[in-house]
């Protein structure tokens, strides 16, 4: 006996239960959803699925425990096993991606620099792949770690993402379109920022001014400006500056 299972299935079960009496549910339509559940299952899309919806809800929930860094969505293409990489994310030249800088700085709440901080950086290609993921693209590709330096810094460079949409041929998509929502998220970096002894921080990175900033298919938070980063150059690349503020554990 799990406590814990017990009340959130048993909170579910009773959640699930109301829908299916307030919308006065036919058994085709309860079939039907039964099948698509399989189908999503099938399509190997169900972490995707439940990220659509299900994501933001959770950083919500973690981050009014926290002071630091808000998060953002994680979604379903994170991979642990990308490479340690010092100055530069492989990227594929056939995409001719726009020459990127990804830097900034980490520090704890009262702005101690964090040496030696992990941050997982990854992207998907321009036709919307993830490696490790989609096509057979290695999982060096768009992917990569970076630690920070003495004084709390990193910096690696890259190419810009641009904007990405959820395959529409498969099931979630095909849920998105039925009730008349688009498909479509801002072009995003994502970050995992990880340190010992303090709260690991996954969020993303938008640009201002970009298609979808605002109106994300998945409620990413593009929608206050927090982290959406103005267009900037240095030595002639994009620079995209995040920084992290860690709360210790
Ligand atoms: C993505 O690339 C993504 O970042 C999220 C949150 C959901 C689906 C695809
Ligand atoms: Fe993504």
């Amino acid at each position: 006996m799990n406590k814990r299972v017990e009340q959130i299935t048993s909170a579910i079960v009773s959640s699930l239960r109301n829908v299916l009496r307030e919308q006065d549910v036919t058994f085709e339509e309860y079939r039907t959803a039964v099948m698509y559940m399989g189908k999503v299952a099938e399509a190997k899309e169900l972490p995707l699925l439940i990220d659509v919806f299900l994501n933001i809800t959770m950083c919500e929930i973690s981050d009014a425990h926290f002071k630091g860094s808000r998060s953002d969505l994680e979604g379903p293409y994170f991979r642990s096993d990308s490479p340690f990489v010092t100055d530069e994310i492989k990227t594929m030249n056939e995409y001719n991606g726009r020459p990127t800088l990804m830097k900034g700085k980490v520090t704890d709440l009262d702005g101690k620099p964090l040496a030696n901080t992990l941050i997982n950086i990854w992207q998907s290609t321009p036709d919307g792949k993830y490696s490790g993921f989609h096509d057979d693209i290695p999982v060096d590709f768009y992917r990569g770690k970076v630690k920070t330096d003495d004084y709390g810094y990193y910096a690696v460079r890259c190419t810009a993402p641009v904007p990405y949409e959820i395959k529409n041929d498969g099931p979630t998509g095909a849920l998105l379109e039925m009730i008349g929502r688009h498909t479509w998220r801002p072009a995003h970096i994502h970050y995992k920022a990880e340190k010992e002894g303090f709260r690991t921080v996954t969020t993303q990175a938008y640009f201002e001014g970009g298609d979808w900033v605002g109106d994300d298919c998945c409620d990413g938070r593009s929608d206050d400006g927090e982290r959406v980063i103005p267009e900037k150059y240095e030595d002639g690349k994009l620079l995209i500056e995040v920084d992290f503020v860690l709360d210790a554990n």
